[in-house]
């Protein structure tokens, strides 16, 4: 560097605003059961923080560093948390999702999640990554403020949506991933939530322009969100500046982000509606007393009359894949590796409805992927040692890596990818089941030049999805449906990217001593082994398939007629087998309804032996 050029750049330096000194922002949250009634209709067992739920919005500035102490006082769950959106650059160990990057957390302990969020900016949210913990409530908005936004606005609310269930999610889950719902019908939800309450009020002042930020921090339905007589106008989606855009309503999957812009009235004579919606589409039965859609208020004069419901068909006006970054990022060059995923739902020989990719339906590993990353030196870069069934992809540094992903399913999957954001460069529309195609990489529809960026998009039933992104983020990145009962069924692979440049990353001593606390092992590959990494004996796999001939619609009528069995037992005994045969009873209702609603069987109910026939 000349002289001259040197001076510059100290002038610059001297002239120019200091940058605000990045700080520190430290919390305490012990995870612990509350009771909590979000929907004013049901007292729920919800995981509050420090006795407390809903639990608190983070926002920092951007470059901070955030210390979260995290104790698990929940006495009977393991948890985690995982910061949804943030690159972890560096820091992989801080990802959250257990057995992925980390050993759980059990009971008692207190794990420091630890993190510097370098640049990234925007509307992101923290979640457990245990189970479908998160579907009680433990769940928050995380905010990165930019001292530089580009665009004005003079004041800005957070607004998360959500579904509620009036049950906990490990009884959910008996019940979902059960011989007794072979179908895989998901748990359907009570109601939806706004800022997680009903009838929330967001209080508007004449004449200014608000920022708000919607997230869905819910883990199934996506919604619809309409305003009353006002224009939204999109800004940012999923931590990335978008190009202005005036919608009339917005589709929000769940994990997803939008902020919108609002310019408030002139006047403050009347109060407005702010709608919600389920897409109902998704769910597999719609119970008689569940309000498909939800009101809250924009209230600009309390005095004023209360805002009514209204209803709203959405039009085709709302495509995410119409919006471009603000930044104008070019679409990224022909991959240098593509990954190709086929999407199916199907059931195993346990009788139990699974999700795949590849016919991989994903089985967490008994050492945690990052922690073979960490102990197995130069076998770090074959994805063999990471197990059959954790559907681990070893990505070599600085490659173009795009994933296709071809839906053979007819449900609607939002899918995420941790340390990432990616850019969608092809997503199709729903097709019918028939005229499904999957991506061909030689013949599709023309790129756009400044593709939409984003973490977390919908696949459309029966559609594909074409993501590319530049692999410059050393890590072990889970790639899932963030449709939570999907993840439980297994919709998942694993990246792992760079695997020696992980290794150059040092977790704190916390990292190792939460795995002993709960008996996890620190070393080895997925199956434990440390002496020979190529040896995979032992490692927790899928269930075997359903014998040759077992047809789903057979294995339906076959579970049907062996809950008739437990059902009439049922009836006889009326006492003493207690809970298991009661929840069987309310599986059995569920399953009925969802047949009949969905035509599936002409109600051969009564027919055991019929049915068991036609599984043969
Ligand atoms: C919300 O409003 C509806 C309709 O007015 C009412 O039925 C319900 O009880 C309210 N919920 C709460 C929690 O106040
Ligand atoms: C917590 O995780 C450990 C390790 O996977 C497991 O053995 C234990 O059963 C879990 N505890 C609970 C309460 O689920
Ligand atoms: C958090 O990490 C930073 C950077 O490694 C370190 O300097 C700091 O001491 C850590 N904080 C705690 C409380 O351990
Ligand atoms: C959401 O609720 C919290 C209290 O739980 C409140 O502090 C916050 O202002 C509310 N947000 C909006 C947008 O009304
Ligand atoms: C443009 O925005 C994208 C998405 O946030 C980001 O990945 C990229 O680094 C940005 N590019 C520049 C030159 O700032
Ligand atoms: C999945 O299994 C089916 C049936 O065995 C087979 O036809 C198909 O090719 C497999 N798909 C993949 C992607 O391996
Ligand atoms: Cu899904």
């Amino acid at each position: 560097m000349s002289t001259v050029r040197l001076l510059i750049t100290a002038l610059v330096l001297l002239v120019l605003p200091q940058a605000a000194v990045a700080k520190t922002h430290t919390f305490h949250y012990t995870a612990e059961w509350v009771d909590a009634n979000p929907d004013g209709l049901h007292v729920k067992k919800m995981v509050g923080f420090n006795g407390q739920w809903p639990l608190p919005e983070i926002h920092i500035d951007k470059g901070d560093r955030v210390e979260l102490y995290l104790t698990n006082g929940l006495e009977n769950q393991n948890t985690s948390l995982h910061f949804h959106g943030l690159f972890m650059h560096g820091q992989n160990y801080m990802d959250g999702p257990e057995m992925v990057t980390q050993c759980p957390i059990p009971p008692g302990e207190t794990y420091l999640y630890n993190f510097t969020t370098h640049e990234q900016v925007g509307s992101y949210w923290y979640h457990s990554h245990t189970g479908a913990q998160y579907s009680d409530g433990l769940r928050g908005a995380f905010i990165i403020h930019d001292p530089d936004v580009p665009f004005e606005y003079d004041d800005e609310k957070v607004i998360t949506i959500s579904e509620t269930y009036h049950r906990q999610y490990d009884d959910l889950t008996r019940e979902f991933k059960n011989r007794y719902n072979p179908t895989g019908a998901e748990p359907i939800p009570q109601n939806l939530l706004l800022n997680d309450t009903q009838n929330a009020t967001i209080h508007f002042e004449a004449d200014k322009t608000y920022l708000l930020r919607f997230i869905n921090v819910g883990v199934f339905v996506s919604q619809y969100v309409y305003l009353e007589d006002h224009e939204m106008t999109i800004v940012e989606v999923d931590g990335v500046y978008v190009e202005p855009k005036t919608v009339e309503y917005l589709y929000i999957a769940v994990a997803q982000r939008y902020s919108v812009l609002v310019k408030a009235k002139k006047t403050t004579d009347k109060n407005y509606a702010l709608m919600q919606k389920f897409d109902n589409t998704m769910l597999d039965s719609i119970p008689q007393d569940l309000k498909l859609a939800a009101m809250s208020s924009i209230v600009y004069d309390a005095k004023q009359a209360a805002p009514k419901p209204y209803s709203f068909v959405p039009s085709g006006s709302f495509n995410e894949i119409n919006l471009r970054p603000l930044n104008k990022t070019e679409l990224l060059d022909e991959p240098d590796y593509r990954i190709t995923l086929d999407v199916i739902m199907d059931n195993l020989g346990d009788g139990i409805n699974y999700a795949f990719f590849n016919n991989i339906t994903y089985v967490a590993p008994k050492v945690p992927t990052l922690l073979s990353v960490l102990s197995s030196g130069e076998h770090a870069t074959d994805a063999k040692i990471y197990g059959s069934n954790t559907h681990s992809y070893v990505l070599q540094p600085h490659d173009i890596v795009e994933i296709v992903v071809n839906n053979q399913d007819s449900g609607r999957h939002p899918f995420h990818l941790h340390g990432h954001t990616f850019q969608v460069v092809q997503k199709s529309q729903a097709f019918e089941e028939d005229e499904q195609e999957a991506y061909d990489p030689d013949n599709h529809e023309p790129f756009q030049k400044y593709p939409l960026i984003r973490d977390t998009v919908i696949l459309e039933p029966f559609g594909y999805i074409v993501l590319r992104f530049r692999a410059d983020n050393p890590g072990v990145w889970f790639f899932h449906c963030h449709l939570d009962w999907h993840l439980e069924q297994g919709l998942a692979i694993v990246l792992v990217e760079d695997p020696l440049a992980i290794q150059e990353q040092t977790p704190p001593d916390d990292f190792y001593r939460i795995c002993e606390a709960c008996g996890v092992p620190t070393r080895g590959n997925a199956a434990g082994h440390v002496n020979d990494w190529f040896d995979l004996q032992g490692e927790p796999v899928q269930p075997a398939p359903l014998p040759e001939g077992f047809t789903l619609k057979g294995y339906v009528a076959f579970a049907i007629s062996t809950l008739i069995g437990i059902y009439g037992l049922w009836s006889i005994i009326q006492y003493g087998l207690e809970d298991a045969v009661q929840d069987d009873k309310a599986v059995f209702d569920k399953l009925e309804r969802i047949l009949k609603e969905n035509d599936m069987i002409q109600v051969p109910l009564l027919s055991g032996n019929d049915a068991s026939e036609e599984a043969q």
